[in-house]
């Protein structure tokens, strides 16, 4: 009888020592899915992928698929405006960030460029999913 209480006590214990291990603390903010987003140039503009990201460190891969010179600059929440090299065509550059839930302004800083178009966004958000737009009424005709 005095082991089938002990051993009860015992039991009890692992089940709360497990229940308080459930819950580690992490310094590192998890990364989910894809932890590189590439960022393909060309004449004249940007194509992120993926444009939508969970915050945490990314590595930004720039691919100049152009027929010009292009470079990428990045900035926004917590992150300083980071440039990579002026790319020729077929070259690649990388960039690392850790990102923050906001708006990341991403654009080519090549003269004249971000305004032809060589612009974009990456969207961070604590969710992931985002709901589909409600489609309401087309309006203006
Ligand atoms: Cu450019």
């Amino acid at each position: 009888m005095v082991r089938a209480v002990r051993g009860c006590v015992l039991l009890g214990a692992a089940l709360f020592g497990l229940a308080a291990c459930g819950a580690p603390t992490s310094p590192v903010p998890v990364a989910t899915g894809a932890d590189t987003v590439t960022i393909t140039m060309t004449d004249f503009q940007l194509t992120p992928n993926p444009a939508t990201l969970t915050p945490g460190a990314y590595r930004f891969h720039a691919v100049n698929a152009g027929r010009t010179t292009h470079a990428i600059a990045l900035s926004g929440p917590g992150v300083p405006e980071q440039r990579t090299v002026v790319l020729q065509p077929g070259q690649t550059a990388d960039l690392t960030a850790t990102v923050q839930p906001g708006e990341y302004d991403v654009y080519c800083p090549v003269d004249g460029h971000r305004a032809k178009g060589m612009e974009t966004h990456l969207h961070v958000g604590a969710a992931a999913a985002t709901p589909a737009p409600s489609s309401g009424d087309t309006g203006g005709y």
